[in-house]
């Protein structure tokens, strides 16, 4: 019989959170490796990212997940459920060892996060380029409300050649959106290539700020420096978080590299990826 997984407390000390985010990390590989199927490389950018979220800054609370004054979590990149589920689990939303099934026959940890079955997901994504405006819908609907819970959205650099995110963007500078948070994974690749070769996103900071955001550049894999960020917010205006990050962080045959956004590490590699990852 397989050992209980442990799970953790929320910390704000930036060791634990590294520790965690390493935790974190071995259970996307080898979510992964059982699945034969993910998109690693975008679920290893996005760690520290997550886990400064969700062991730190959000306002959630695992028992009840539905509490009406929680911050809303969006994680736009949908393609990254096995990193979105290995840290609502580790996080106590559900049986860590429910993760072994994603996406398997039957499983309700399917590819993408699907709101109606897994307690903690706030919107189905997936289809690039809708959880900015999802955000900025539930950002509204807190101001007209006058509550001041807070609400974030996770994007990959790719997605944002959609146009949906910068009508969400225009909409929010204008409103003064001062709870809405966007969390931009800066890892420089996209599906197949990089995203300045694609269709280029520079100067990014500069398109944020033309829409009326505040921007803020941060080591996307500082944990600590994250969730400082994370837990302040401005006033007046939205605010982006453009995080630096690497493709496949922390596995050094991944990182960087674009192959890696949709290919599964075989025996020998998911080997090898544990060690460099339990250091
Ligand atoms: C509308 C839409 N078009 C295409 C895809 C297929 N797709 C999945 S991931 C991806 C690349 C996304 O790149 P990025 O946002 O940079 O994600 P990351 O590199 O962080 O994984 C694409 C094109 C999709 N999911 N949705």
């Amino acid at each position: 019989m397989r050992a209980v997984e442990p799970t953790f407390e929320r910390t704000a000390d930036p060791e634990n959170l590294q520790h965690i985010a390493s935790a974190v990390r071995q259970k996307i590989v080898r979510t992964i490796a059982l699945a034969g199927l993910g998109h690693v490389g975008g679920d290893l950018s996005v760690t520290d990212i997550l886990t400064a979220l969700y062991f730190d800054v959000l306002d959630i609370d695992p028992a009840n997940p539905l509490k009406p004054d929680r911050d809303r979590f969006i994680l736009s990149k949908g393609h990254c459920a096995a990193a979105f589920y290995s840290v609502l689990s580790l996080r106590g939303f559900f049986d860590p060892a429910a993760v072994d099934t994603f996406m398997k026959p039957l499983s309700p940890l399917n590819g993408h996060p699907n709101r109606r079955k897994i307690p903690g997901v706030e919107a189905n994504t997936g289809p690039l380029g809708h959880g900015l405006p999802i955000g900025l819908g539930a950002a509204i609907g807190a101001k007209v409300t006058g509550q001041s819970w807070r609400t974030f959205v996770v994007v990959g650099d790719g997605e944002l050649q959609e146009g949906s995110n910068w009508e969400a963007a225009m909409a929010a500078g204008h409103r003064g959106l001062d709870t809405l948070t966007v969390i931009v994974d800066r890892n420089r690749f996209q599906q197949g290539a990089g995203t300045e070769a694609t269709n280029r996103l520079e100067p990014l900071a500069d398109k944020f700020r033309a829409f009326g955001w505040d921007v803020i550049d941060v080591d996307g894999h500082d944990v600590g420096a994250l969730r400082d960020v994370l837990a302040t917010r401005g006033s007046g205006k939205p605010r982006a978080i453009i995080a630096k990050t690497n493709k496949g962080r922390g596995v050094s045959f991944m990182e960087d590299l674009v192959d890696w956004h949709h290919k599964v590490p075989n025996a020998e590699q998911v080997e090898l990826a544990l060690k460099e990852l339990a250091r």
